[in-house]
């Protein structure tokens, strides 16, 4: 069911739970910003999310109350899953689903990753 994005951070969502260790999870990535684990229902051949560390819902709440190094240690970790997973080639695709509009069903900003073969078009 896609959340309201508008509502305050609920510290209790799945990836909250998942970052504090509380629900296991397939960790590919983590630093002092950012855990990237696998998709628990993958739609590619390699579908990873990539959290934030902090108390983040959506990018515009990130955007806006996340300091700047949050923001890049978040941004830069992004592009390391990326090369972890060897993605860079033949290349990726990233999304963020936000709010009911966008089906985000996790309250906690992250970003999909998709790779490990050809995608298709996304506005098809
Ligand atoms: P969305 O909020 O619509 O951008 O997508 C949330 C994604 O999170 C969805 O693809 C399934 C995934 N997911 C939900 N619960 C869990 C979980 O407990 N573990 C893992 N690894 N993924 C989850």
């Amino acid at each position: 069911m896609p959340i309201d994005a508008t509502l305050p951070y609920d510290d209790d969502n799945v990836f909250a739970r998942l970052l504090r260790g509380e629900i296991p999870s397939t960790r590919v990535y983590e630093d002092e910003w950012a855990v990237a684990f696998h998709d628990i229902a993958p739609h590619a051949p390699i579908h990873v999310l990539v959290v934030p560390r902090g108390p983040y819902v959506s990018w515009d709440d990130f955007s806006a109350h996340a300091s700047t190094e949050e923001i890049a240690g978040f941004v830069r970790a992004v592009g390391s899953v990326a090369r972890t997973m060897g993605l860079v080639e033949p290349g990726y695709r990233l999304l963020a689903n936000t709010g009911p509009n966008g089906g985000q069903e996790v309250p906690h900003l992250h970003v999909h990753l998709f790779g490990g073969g050809p995608l298709g078009p996304m506005l098809a």
